[in-house]
């Protein structure tokens, strides 16, 4: 067995790559990005001929993917948590068809919004889809738990969704990994209607699925991953779920801990494991990464049975991730981890880099809005975003992909012209493009700018779907070639910049301003690569 150095991410990209996975389709989003990059970067990926690919949205990928297991072949999909909105139609529906091939979902959650607009935790969507939910606590589990995701996908013929948190996914431990399994043969659904969601057939789908309940009860109450762990002092009752239980492991060895402890690692929470500690302790504390969702049902709806602790009584704070300090605070520790962060790392707002296109961009913006007054610049997701802060200041809202366009057309009908939307290359093709259509067909007078840095900049550079396409997909939405307006960030074309953005926030249609210009990360590291290529003389 072969023992490798892995962050969480690229634990369950290995575990992937050896349990005969065929193709994994993914949007970026921190904190899940580096599970599609370890198997673009991988060579045995590479050889295995596993198709990995940047979708346009969590949607598409969630799709690619089921397409992939309807042919009968081992498919992942890769999202941050509220990627899963975006796929929620997909993804709930996946759950009706069922799956062919093994179908595993990789929702990664992010406790305390470190880079998230919320911190909704995906577990609600897998008790929401009725399909099993397996929740490492450690990168080996999240190694393991990945192999077993999609052998239980298969035995069960429905997805499996794989819920991870930010500090799992990003820290770095020793795994061992298994001997590699083969990919499967292309092999269709022997009932090939089951994919077809139908009135009637899915009537008759969603009765299977009910049916198969009690199977992914039996596989939750025999799986090595739920475990109860006796402990003489029985005052008190532990549930630690997920990443939970390796907080709790690091104030205690599991020698030392005096009470009983169930740790869950796979859902439906094993309900007789629940009971047995129920009946044999006197309180239950429950530790969750997340909602307080096993809390709530320990609590039930009147809440008359025994003292539970957790989130909703304030032994854990409501929000925000869990730590070690913060679970042994809950037990009454005073025991301190890790090292104290110094001055220097602390309070450090993030910024634009210097030089970045989107200041020049928005220095013009903010001088050609000048006359029309605040309030009126709605903003998407991306780098641009920091836009809103300090020195520019020069956005007002930030809700979800794609909602700048629509939220602009929504002022606009309500009297505020001009409405103004900023959003990035990749957000555009992710979510801007219907939106674009809608105002369109509505004949807004909004300016749309397109912050085209031809990369996925906020999320690290990876290729944009947009690249080389925007101006086409434009003039396809019927937005008329006087009104898409590309122009150069820079500080030297500041003038020229503002008079172009003046001129489209007069007019009373809709507009389109594509402010082009590299992203200079992306074109730093391309100029080293190159370098690079060129003294190797590649
Ligand atoms: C539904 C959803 N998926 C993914 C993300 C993560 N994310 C934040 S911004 C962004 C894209 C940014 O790229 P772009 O729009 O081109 O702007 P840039 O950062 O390059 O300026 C992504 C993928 C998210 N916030 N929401
Ligand atoms: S990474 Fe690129 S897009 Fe993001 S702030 Fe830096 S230069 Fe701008």
């Amino acid at each position: 067995m072969q023992k490798l150095l892995l962050l969480g991410d690229e634990a369950i990209a290995q575990a992937a790559i050896d349990g005969g996975m065929s193709g994994i389709y993914a949007y970026p989003g921190t904190p899940s990005t580096e599970i599609m990059e370890y198997v673009q970067a991988s060579k045995v990926a590479k050889e295995q001929q596993i198709r990995a690919l940047w979708s346009a949205n969590e949607k598409t990928a969630m799709e690619s993917a089921l397409g992939m297991s309807y042919a009968g072949k081992r498919a992942m999909v890769c999202m941050k948590h509220v990627g899963l909105n975006v796929a929620a139609d997909a993804f709930l529906n996946a759950a009706i068809t069922g799956a062919n091939g093994g179908l595993v979902i990789v929702a990664a959650d992010d406790p305390s919004m470190h880079s998230s607009q919320n911190e909704q935790d995906s577990r609600f969507y897998g008790k929401f889809a009725l399909i099993p939910i397996l929740e490492p606590s450690d990168q080996q589990e999240a190694y393991d738990m990945t192999r077993f995701a999609f052998e239980l996908s298969e035995q069960l013929r429905i997805p499996v969704l794989l819920r991870i948190t930010t500090r799992l996914a990003h820290s770095r431990t020793g795994v061992e990994c298994r001997e590699k399994v083969k990919q499967n043969e292309l092999r269709l659904p022997e009932n090939l209607r089951q994919f077809v969601l139908l009135p009637s057939i899915a009537r008759k789908q969603y009765r299977e699925l009910l049916g198969k309940q009690e199977q992914m009860e039996a596989s939750a109450m025999e799986s090595g991953y739920n475990k109860i762990i006796s402990g003489p002092d029985k005052s008190l009752g532990i549930i630690a779920c997920g990443l939970a239980y390796n907080y709790l492991l690091e104030n205690f060895s599991e020698e030392k801990l005096q009470n009983p402890l169930l740790k869950v690692g796979q859902y439906p929470i094993p309900l007789d494991l629940v009971n047995e500690l129920y009946e044999s302790c006197e309180k239950i504390l429950v530790l969750e990464d997340g909602y307080p969702i096993v809390e709530e049902l320990l609590r039930g709806m009147l809440n008359k049975g025994k003292t539970i602790k957790g989130r909703l009584d304030g032994t854990l704070p409501r929000d925000g991730e869990l730590n070690p300090v913060i679970v042994g605070n809950a037990l009454g520790l005073n025991h301190q981890h890790g090292a104290t962060i110094p001055e220097l790392v602390k309070n450090r707002p993030p910024k634009l880099c210097d030089g970045c296109s989107h200041n020049d961009a928005f220095l013009a913006l903010n001088e050609a809005l000048a006359e029309y007054g605040r309030g009126r610049v709605f903003s998407d997701i991306g780098c641009y975003t920091l836009s809103a802060l300090e020195p520019l200041e020069a956005i007002n809202s930030c809700v979800d992909m794609g909602a700048s366009i629509t939220m602009a057309l929504g002022a606009a009908d309500a009297g505020l012209v001009p409405a103004v939307a900023a959003i990035g290359d990749s957000t555009f093709t992710h979510s801007g493009i219907t939106g674009l259509l809608d105002a369109v067909n509505n004949n807004s007078p909004i300016t749309v700018l397109i912050l085209d840095n031809s990369t996925t900049g906020m999320t690290g550079g990876q290729t944009s779907s947009a690249f080389g396409k925007i101006d086409t997909i434009v003039k396809g939405l019927g937005i008329p070639e006087e009104h898409i307006r590309v122009i150069k960030p820079l500080r030297k074309n500041h003038e020229e910049n503002v008079a172009i953005l003046k001129e489209e926030l007069a007019y009373q249609g809709v507009s389109v301003i594509i402010p082009r210009r590299e992203c200079i990360q992306t074109l730093n590291r391309r100029m080293r690569q190159k370098a690079k290529a060129k003294a190797m003389n590649i």
